[in-house]
């Protein structure tokens, strides 16, 4: 199962106690203080994981509390410190704080997008100090000592956004399961029949000279999407973080619609789930030209989407026509592109397939 939100609450250790305790010695008969202090109480983390792809584990058990860190002791013992508290969650996780009045959003705390990156998520408390620190000249035999500090509790969201390069969109049984089964090693399932793929997917396409990028196999899209319809936009966040579109249409002609119609509605259905997706660079790609489709229909969606200034490609998966083309432009785009600049406007490109 793919779970992408949930609440969780975090619980850091309490710091141990300071020891209130005097040294006992066979000839010695009034020893000094020799309360040790308290050990730190464990902190809580997230640790971003390449393991993990979803947040499925914190859908049942969602409290997580770090160990109290243990007492001093005499003999100028320290307490044990508790170890930290290691949360595991996929990389692209963000969190958030849940703030006391539910009517404001929760406060963005971190955001672990690469492998091995440690957020901290609560604190542990300190250990409080025992006797023996107490002693000055005028009191040689304190009794004092501190509690531990608590630690910190805090109520969290963690939402996880995919971190791709370019995603895949289009209408269900578009092809996008094939293509990315084919440029990676992504194996998701693919059949004849609409909504197979029920949550994202990601691929890494390697090509020569050490380049690489990801990919994003989203569920697909229909008409009305936002409003519910299919699967409705629930995984179209997923897309927020990629540079690049590629926007698959059937052009077999075995769909019974106009691929024109299709290309339209998937590009209505991104604007009213953002605008800023609906603004997003697209590379659109015509699939299954293996099944010798029109070519006055094809004539027409390349004039209507270059019209539009997007650049158009034409691709069979199943035959293997047109993929290192397509690789090749989703690399000069994503290589072309300002780093943080995921919004500039993409150049048609000339093809002679
Ligand atoms: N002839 C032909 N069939 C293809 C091609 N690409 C995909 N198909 C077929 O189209 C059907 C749907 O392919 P998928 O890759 O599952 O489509 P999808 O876009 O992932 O569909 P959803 O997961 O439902 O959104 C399958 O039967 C594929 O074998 C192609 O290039 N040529
Ligand atoms: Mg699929």
């Amino acid at each position: 199962m793919f779970v992408d939100e949930v609440d969780i609450l975090v619980e850091a250790g309490t710091g141990g106690a300071g020891a209130c305790s005097f040294r006992r010695e066979k000839f010695v008969p009034r020893g000094g203080p020799d309360g040790g202090d308290g050990g730190n109480g464990g902190s809580v983390y997230a640790v971003a994981s390449p393991h993990r792809n979803t947040l499925i584990a914190y859908r049942f058990n969602r409290e997580f509390r770090a160990k109290r860190g243990g007492h001093g002791e005499g003999s100028n013992r320290t307490g044990k410190s508790s170890p930290d508290l290691e949360l595991e969650v996929p990389v692209g996780t963000l969190v958030y704080e849940k703030t006391a009045d539910p009517a404001n959003d929760p406060i963005l705390i971190g955001d672990l997008v690469e492998a091995g990156q440690r957020l901290l998520l609560a604190k542990g408390g300190h250990g409080g100090r025992g006797n023996a620190r107490f002693v000055s000249s005028v009191n040689r035999a304190p009794r004092r000592v501190e509690e531990g500090t608590p630690g910190e509790t805090r109520q969290l969201q963690l939402h996880l956004k995919l971190l791709a390069d370019v995603g895949l969109v289009g209408f269900p049984n578009a092809g996008k399961s094939t293509l990315i089964s084919r440029i990676s090693a992504a194996k998701p399932k693919i059949a004849d029949y609409p909504f197979t793929t029920l949550v994202p997917n990601l691929g890494v396409v390697s090509l020569s000279g050490d380049r690489s990028f990801v990919v994003a196999d989203v569920p697909g899209l229909i008409e009305g999407a936002h409003e519910g319809h299919g699967l409705g936009d629930r995984f179209l966040k997923h897309l927020d973080r990629t540079k690049l579109l590629v926007h698959l249409v059937d052009v077999s002609g075995a769909t019974g619609r106009d691929p024109i119609e299709d290309f339209e509605a998937i590009r209505r259905e991104l604007s009213l789930f953002s605008p800023e997706l609906g603004r997003k660079p697209q590379l659109v790609v015509a699939t299954k030209m293996d099944t010798s489709p029109d070519l006055k229909m094809l004539g027409r969606l390349e004039a209507h989407v270059t019209s539009q200034g997007l650049p158009f490609q034409r691709i069979s998966a199943v035959a293997g026509t047109g993929l290192d083309e397509l690789q090749e432009s989703m690399w000069k785009y994503l290589s072309d592109a300002p780093p943080d600049s995921a919004l500039a406007p993409l150049q048609a490109v000339e093809h002679d397939a």
